[in-house]
């Protein structure tokens, strides 16, 4: 069954409202933005086609105010809501919401994401469908006791987990077993006080991984088809800063089997629309850690590789439509790096909010910049300080490192302290340029 659409609800903000809107606009569906008290002059709101004002800065009471959200959609006649990243688009409650107004949510069930929200039952759901799991305890941890039996078989070094966690939050590493006791304890504390939800689960810790997800798409007709994997190793607590398609570390051969193994489990779920799943790869072994259950920041290097747009293929999943293609069909062509651009000091990381007072964005050939940026435009203090992605595509790694050199020299960000001369200086580092490069890379690059 077709559900038409002609009208988006962007529940959203900055580059990612933009780039939904110019997939929208490219389908001829009109946008609706919505927008906090901060962000009357921003870019999503004079691009798209109608905008409402939803609220103060705070985000809660903004892009997290459902009820406000969704009055804005039935008064705009929108018939569908697009969530973006982060804010409310891993919220089950608000696209059962979303559904039960009569509206469209651009994303999977709600079951799924609940699901995917609890790390334990993702990780029973991808045992059960056959994809390869850190060793650890099956399920939750019922007793201190049981720890210590699952951490003995496991063998030390262990990791307790929250089940509501993910992104790195309710994590704690007990070495030996002297500090079992002391992690669980700390951990079970944490996810409390955080997510209201003390259940915990253990793993082996790995030292030294890659982090390694792969993208998918699945239709409502039982097709799922992947778009090969993204490089995310290159962060620092938790935050992204450097993302590659492909891996620099994987095999052509690599990337169809573990494509095979993640498209015939999605299947199986009955999995819906976007999705990307994490791993941990190490010593030429991949285990699954988590999935996401939304259009990801770091999407466009999968789309410049693949030469797909996935917000399109997302809506048009949405509306009831097949993919139209399949797994042969898609195509790796080169190899594409992302910068994320923050506004904050490249040293210190202290947040830098204010007036850029000149934009300049680089270009040619196999250069794109996804950015709500422009020269006058004062970049508020309330929200995420990602300001630009500096997206490049070449036809080996080498000549994407090339370009990508050429593009962050000639981009200019005047005004406020961004992460520009950080990432020239990982662009020239050896190691980099290498690929040589775990999960702890860039927290000692920074310190050094
Ligand atoms: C791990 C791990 C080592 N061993 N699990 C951090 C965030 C969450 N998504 C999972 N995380 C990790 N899980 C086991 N069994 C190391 C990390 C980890 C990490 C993972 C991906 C990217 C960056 C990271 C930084 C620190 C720790």
């Amino acid at each position: 069954m077709l559900r038409p659409i002609t009208k988006v609800l962007i529940a959203n903000r900055g580059e990612i409202a933009l780039r939904v809107h110019r997939a929208c606009r490219e389908m001829g569906i009109r946008t609706v933005a919505v927008h906090s008290t901060a962000d009357s002059s921003a870019m999503h709101v004079r691009l798209a086609d109608e905008s409402v004002c939803i609220g103060p800065p705070a985000a809660r009471d903004s892009y997290l105010n459902i009820p406000s959200i969704l009055s804005a959609a039935l008064i705009t006649g929108a018939e569908a809501i697009h969530p973006g990243y982060g804010f409310l688009s891993e919220n089950a409650r608000f696209a059962e919401m979303v559904e039960a107004h009569g509206l469209t949510f651009i994303g999977p069930s709600p079951d799924h994401i609940r699901m995917m929200g609890d790390k334990i039952a993702a990780k029973d759901a991808m045992r059960r469908l056959g994809v390869p799991l850190v060793p650890g305890s099956d399920g939750a941890l019922g007793s201190l006791e049981e720890a210590r039996e699952v951490a003995a078989r496991t063998r030390y070094p262990v990791l307790i987990k929250a089940a509501a966690g993910g992104g790195g939050r309710g994590m704690k590493v007990a070495r030996t077993e002297d500090e079992l006791e002391e992690a669980w304890r700390v951990a079970r504390t944490e996810a409390k006080a955080a997510f209201g939800d003390d259940s915990v689960y253990l793993e082996k810790y790995l030292d030294r991984p890659r982090h390694i997800e792969m993208q998918i798409l699945a239709d409502n007709h039982g097709h799922v088809v992947h778009f090969g994997e993204r490089d995310c190793s290159l962060q620092r607590r938790h935050q992204k800063l450097v993302e590659e398609a492909g891996s620099p570390v994987l095999t052509r051969a690599d990337r169809d089997a573990l494509g095979v193994t993640v498209t015939n489990a999605l299947k199986q779920l009955g999995y819906r629309n976007a999705g990307t799943l994490e791993f941990l790869w190490q010593d030429g072994q991949f285990a699954f850690i988590e999935m996401n259950t939304r259009l990801q920041v770091e999407h466009p290097v999968t789309e410049m590789v693949c030469g797909v747009d996935l917000v399109r293929e997302q809506v048009r999943i949405a509306s009831g439509e097949p993919l139209g293609y399949t797994q042969s069909d898609i195509e790796f062509r080169g190899h594409a790096i992302e910068c994320r651009i923050t506004a904050e000091d490249p040293d210190t990381f202290a947040p830098s909010p204010g007036r850029v007072t000149m934009f300049h964005a680089p270009g040619g050939l196999g250069v794109r910049v996804d950015s709500a940026l422009y020269s006058g435009y004062a970049v508020p203090p309330h929200y995420d300080s990602l300001v630009a992605k500096l997206v490049v595509h070449a036809a080996t790694r080498a000549e994407a490192i090339a370009r990508l050199e050429r593009a962050l020299d000639e981009m200019v960000v005047d005004g406020i302290r961004t992460t520009l001369p950080l990432h020239r200086r990982i662009a020239r580092d050896p190691d980099f340029r290498a690929g040589d490069y775990t999960i702890h890379w860039l927290e000692r690059f920074v310190a050094r």
